[in-house]
């Protein structure tokens, strides 16, 4: 499965281990690999170079503190960014609500095994004790209804068809009134995948789905279909929102970097893979493992986790302010912003508020301090002088006007630093003088580092 990217990639991350210097010639010829071991496998050439472009702007925004391996940065990133492509790192399932009729509408193209996934789902549902029933709406295929019947016959799953039927949208509805009367949980529709053009079908599939108006739109796709992928699930997903994809037959292909391109196209995620023609060759798909299958490497997701870890502790670290200095009341307007950006980020300020008696009293405006707020004040601080910054107070009403101009600002935001600025010494003041300071909750909050 997927040998050509898989290869790619392990040679990627062979390179990538053995180079003795990390730089940017090092990154651009690895994302020349990268991108061509996609495009060979079929992806979509939007996508590589939506990834391509997501790994060098990472790598270059990225200030890396020491005890950082650059190397492994890199495999993070290229790890990072194929789990992103496929939806995260969990997997997820089709979501079957209780006590409602759950309607799944497979669509596809010609051959693609909707019919065989349709046997496969009802069968894995079936296992799980639900009761399913499966509609046949396609009225193209010869002996299309046999074929269903034929495939669950022997796991006691109704089968509802119309022989020699024409109307597709009007079986597909007698079928759920059907069922919906004998109370079953899930209803699989089977649509049919030959039409004489392509157009044709996704106008029925239209047609279908605003009957039906199903839970869910799940294309099968076949994984060796190649770079059609990424059109193919485009054009359905613009006729039919799409909601899950089932990618089959990837036991059989060497390629199947389509599906990931209908994942890109689609913006929905790989629920499935059919990894075989009998009715048991359904698994869950997971990101992880899938990523893991290509690259060979199992601990790369160990290693991005390990690298995220370190990287936050690193960045707490530089964002490490003197926390004594502000429960003293003795801070200077760009500790303060430093200290609120950091309990903001680190959200450890409401624990802290939590455990103070008085908790109320902290000024809301304190604590609902926005990522724009903080954002705008790094600028302003940077517009004022040493000595303002040293003493807010003495910055007159003509030099807010100025320091508004330099930071791009207006002046109710100079002027709503200045504020908060003054309100947080105060605070603070009143808070060392009360019953707090007695009850040793300073010395707690200071345990905290924040
Ligand atoms: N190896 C393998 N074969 C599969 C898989 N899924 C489906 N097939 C085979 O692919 C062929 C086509 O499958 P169907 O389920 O009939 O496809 P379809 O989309 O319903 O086709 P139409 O109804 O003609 O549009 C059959 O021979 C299936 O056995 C799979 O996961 N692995
Ligand atoms: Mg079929």
């Amino acid at each position: 499965m997927l040998e050509h990217l898989s290869k790619a990639i392990r040679n990627i991350i062979d390179k990538v281990s053995r180079s003795r210097i990390v730089d940017k010639q090092l990154l651009n010829s690895i994302i020349i690999d990268l991108q061509r071991a996609l495009l060979m496998s079929d992806v979509n050439v939007n996508t590589v170079l939506q990834i391509s472009e997501n790994i060098r702007e990472k790598f270059e925004k990225s200030k890396l503190p020491e005890g950082i391996d650059k190397r492994k940065y890199i495999l993070k990133l290229i790890y990072d960014e194929l789990i992103n492509l496929l939806g995260g790192e969990y997997s997820e399932e089709l979501k079957i609500q209780t006590g409602k009729t759950n309607i799944f509408m497979f669509v596809g193209i010609q051959g693609s095994g909707k019919t065989t996934t349709v046997g496969k789902v009802a069968y894995m549902l079936k296992k799980r004790g639900l009761k399913v029933g499966i509609v046949c709406a396609d009225t193209f295929r010869p002996a299309a209804l046999q074929q269903l019947r034929q495939l669950v016959k022997e796991y006691n799953i109704p089968v509802y068809g119309e022989e020699g039927g024409e109307d597709a949208v009007k079986i597909a509805l007698n079928g759920i009134e059907h069922f919906r009367k004998q109370g079953v949980d899930v209803i699989l529709i089977d649509t049919s995948g030959r039409h004489k053009e392509e157009k044709g079908l996704l106008e029925e599939m239209k047609k279908l789905a605003s009957a039906v108006n199903p839970t869910e739109i799940i294309l099968v796709i076949d994984a060796s279909i190649g770079q059609q992928a990424y059109s193919q699930a485009k054009a359905f997903h613009e006729a039919t929102p799409i909601g899950s994809i089932i990618v089959t037959k990837l036991d059989g292909t060497a390629k199947g970097g389509g599906c990931l391109s209908a994942v890109a196209a689609t913006g929905a995620r790989i629920k499935y893979i059919g990894t075989g023609e009998r009715i048991w060759d359904l698994e869950k798909f997971n990101p992880p493992s899938f990523v893991r299958r290509i690259t060979g490497m199992g601990d790369l997701r160990e290693l991005s986790r390990k690298l995220e870890e370190l990287l936050k502790e690193k960045e707490l670290e530089e964002m490490k302010v003197d926390t004594s200095k502000i429960l003293k009341g003795d801070f200077t307007i760009e500790e303060m912003v430093k200290y609120l950006e950091s309990i903001r980020k680190f959200g450890r300020l409401k624990k802290i508020v939590s455990m103070l008696p008085f908790g109320h009293s902290v000024p809301d405006e304190i604590l609902e301090k926005t990522e724009e707020d903080i954002g705008k004040w790094k600028y302003i601080i940077q517009s004022m002088t040493k000595e303002e910054k040293k003493h807010p107070e003495i910055v007159k009403r003509s030099r807010i006007a100025r320091i508004a101009r330099g930071a791009g600002v207006s002046e109710e935001d100079v002027k709503k630093l200045l504020n908060q600025y003054s309100l947080m010494k105060k605070m603070i003041k009143r808070l060392r003088k009360s019953r707090l300071r007695k009850m040793g909750l300073f010395k707690m909050i200071e345990g905290y580092g924040y």
